[in-house]
């Protein structure tokens, strides 16, 4: 990073109250002076400065070369007041070091798709410290040029929506290939789940002992399935990630996408925090999950198109649906859009830079 960027960075990080651990501590669910404000993607094609990046570098350069990854990694906190950093890579990273061609067009594609039990198999568990170094560096680089001001994010596929790729070989359509397998060879589909969800655990503690202070596992497609086969086959895949993860523990959200008739469900993950979508209301989903998880999200992408004075109305919706409770991280519902406008993202940072402290959210919050 140049010497203007990192002044960048320490400037806008010294207008905040030094360290931040809002995030973390709204992961635990202790009472916090504000709610914290992440977005998923933060770096991304929405960001002139990352489009000016890609020019130079092609996106899996960006992910296996630290530099740049932090680089990209730190494009969005230098214009916004985030409370943490997510570092730049892709949920596909891991799995070519398990030995799987992929290609980003710009979804990742498989040159061979898993179809066969041989397929399964020749997939190997490789030490990610070994086979992906370059995340490691990324991690432990971008936690060192925060100092500490905010934290760092790693992350991971969840072994379903892995599985939806390898086995369907692109994105896109309606993963007939990964249903269907369900029906026709649930054991083959189950020993896949099983080597990435050993993978993924190595992968994240891996991301963890570089510096990472928190993971969020993506389920992006787990909202395919209907409860039994979510039951069945992505949940205890995603619980033997967790089961895996070792010690020291550090807080875990799990997101899955369009998944209102999982949550309940999804509650019995064993993450520390839930990320849900735009499509069950924050109030609700608190009610579903009592008060022993934290609940992350969940503003429609969409609305930030249509403007800063939507975004401002639509983020003061969904923190109000939140309620006073401890436990809430302020986030999309999904991915940042590419067609995002910068004034829409300034705005949402200024709804909960601006929303006063109220006392009674503290006391609420004591712990009972
Ligand atoms: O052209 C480019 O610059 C590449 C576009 C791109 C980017 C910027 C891809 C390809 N991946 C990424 C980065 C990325 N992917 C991050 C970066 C960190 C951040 O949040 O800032 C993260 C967390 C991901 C995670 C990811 N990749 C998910 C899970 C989250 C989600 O959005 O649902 C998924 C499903 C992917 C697959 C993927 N990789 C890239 C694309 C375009 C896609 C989506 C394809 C599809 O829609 O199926």
């Amino acid at each position: 990073m140049s010497d203007a960027a990192r002044n960048n960075v320490a400037a806008s990080a010294g207008a905040r109250a030094g360290m931040s651990d809002r995030f973390l501590r709204a992961c635990r669910r202790q009472p916090v002076d504000r709610t914290p404000l992440w977005i998923m993607r933060q770096a991304g094609r929405y960001l002139p400065e990352y489009r000016a990046l890609r020019e130079r570098a092609s996106f899996l350069e960006l992910c296996r070369t630290p530099e740049l990854a932090v680089e990209a990694s730190l494009m969005p906190l230098r214009r916004f007041d985030l409370d943490a950093a997510i570092i730049f890579s892709d949920i596909f990273v891991p799995v070519a070091a398990m030995g799987a061609a992929v290609s980003f067009e710009p979804g990742p594609t498989l040159a061979h798709p898993v179809r066969t039990r041989d397929d399964v198999r020749a997939l190997r568990v490789p030490a990610m410290a070994e086979t992906v170094p370059f995340v490691g560096q990324a991690v432990s680089m971008l936690a060192h040029e925060l100092g500490g001001r905010v934290p760092v994010i790693g992350f991971c596929g969840a072994p379903f929506t892995l599985a939806a790729y390898l086995v369907e070989g692109r994105s896109g359509g309606g993963f007939e290939q990964i249903q269907s397998l369900m029906f026709r060879d649930p054991a083959m589909l189950r020993e896949l789940l099983d080597t990435l969800a050993d993978a993924m655990a190595d992968y994240l503690r891996f991301q963890i002992d570089s510096g990472a202070e928190a993971v969020q596992i993506f389920d992006t497609w787990a909202g395919l399935l209907g409860p039994e086969d979510y039951r069945a086959f992505a949940l205890p895949a995603v619980r033997r990630v967790l089961d895996r993860l070792g010690e020291p523990r550090v807080p875990v959200i799990y997101f899955a996408l369009a998944a209102p008739h999982l949550i309940d469900l999804a509650a019995g993950s064993g993450a520390d925090v839930l990320g849900v979508c735009w499509r069950v209301p924050l109030d609700q989903a608190r009610r579903r999950l009592g008060r022993n998880v934290a609940i992350q999200g969940n503003l429609h992408p969409h609305a930030l198109l249509a403007g800063p004075e939507v975004t401002r109305a639509r983020a003061l919706e969904v923190l109000e649906s939140a309620g006073p409770e401890p436990g809430h991280i302020l986030n999309l519902g999904h991915g940042i859009l590419p067609s995002t406008p910068i004034a829409s993202v300034e705005a949402l940072v200024e709804v909960v830079r601006n929303r006063a402290p109220a006392p009674k959210r503290a006391e609420a919050a004591e712990p009972v």
